[in-house]
């Protein structure tokens, strides 16, 4: 039960806590309290209401990468019990702001009330076991090692360049390097490896429905992996503010100015690379050509 004291006439000068305790004792004060454990219960129902609510409505985009489904859980799982976690928290403070408000007329201070240890220990050992449990399921999911390692050895390296106001592509085991502006396409069910630079400012590559997103940082190369399981064409925002045309790269909004990544089927994807390689090998020849005739004139 937690009693809060208010002692009728007052006097600053003269109050400690000892001399409150004493008043208290005598009858000399009015004493105030909430009833601590039906409060609780009360919460914890209400947090469980918020959070149904929250996870019910929520609106996360599709699941498109093998990730995304354990990223989801993880996100349901904190939302829920930081919605339980407010509904008690909440109500403590209305109900508290209600049960001990100043009456009309009523100019005296407030208790300065100390010393409370069990309280303390209470209110520091539970948030670090939250924490702890938090730090321990977010490690748990986020763990990619195995993705990362599969994608270096049979899936795609993608070289990713972030710079005012776009993304270049590179396909490092392909030996391609996309044209300015040019789709970012890649296969279905195959692990692939992003690493990321930015020639300018920080950006941030993200695509929604892969749940994945990495800063792209100057002077750094950054990695992360995923493996995109549904063919689609997906939005690419870009996480960071990162200046004037920022809004320009998030496809997801009508202005946007970059292209969205496309996912393929591994036939169509080696069409196209070939297709890639064969327009590659014509510029390179129809350089050399120009090159040659202009020594040659
Ligand atoms: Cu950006």
């Amino acid at each position: 039960m937690l009693r809060v004291v208010r002692k009728r006439g007052y006097d600053a000068g003269r109050d400690t806590f000892d001399s409150r305790r004493r008043a208290c004792s005598k009858g000399l004060a009015e004493v105030k309290t909430i009833k601590v454990l039906p409060l609780a219960i009360m919460g914890v129902v209400v947090g469980i209401v918020i959070s149904v609510l929250l996870v019910i409505t929520r609106t996360l985009p599709v699941q498109a990468s093998a990730e995304s489904s354990d990223i989801d859980n993880l996100y349901i799982f904190f939302l829920g019990f930081s919605g339980i976690i407010f509904g008690i928290v909440v109500l403590f403070l209305l109900v508290s702001v209600y049960r001990f408000r100043a009456r009309p007329n009523d100019e005296r201070e407030g208790d300065n009330l100390h010393g409370i240890t069990w309280l303390e220990v209470v209110w520091t050992v539970i948030p670090f076991v939250i924490v702890v449990l938090c730090a321990i399921g977010g490690l748990m999911v986020l763990r990619s090692g195995d993705v990362e390692a599969q994608a270096r050895t049979k899936g795609q390296q993608i070289h990713v360049l972030g710079y005012q106001f776009g993304w270049k592509y590179g396909y490092l085991n392909q030996d391609i390097n996309l044209k300015d502006q040019q789709t970012l396409v890649l296969p279905v069910n195959e692990p692939v490896i992003f690493e990321l630079e930015s020639q300018d400012v920080i950006h941030s590559f993200w695509v929604p429905a892969w749940r994945m997103q990495m800063n792209a940082t100057p002077g750094q190369v950054n990695e992360i992996s995923t493996t995109p399981t549904k063919i689609g064409t997906y939005d690419i925002v870009c996480a960071y503010l990162c200046g004037v045309g920022h809004t320009g790269m998030n496809t997801s909004l009508p202005g946007s100015i970059i292209p969205k990544v496309r996912v393929v089927s591994k036939s169509d994807f080696d069409a196209w690379i070939t297709q890639q390689k064969a327009e590659a090998a014509k510029a390179a020849e129809s350089a050399t050509a120009e090159t040659t005739t202009g020594s040659a004139g």
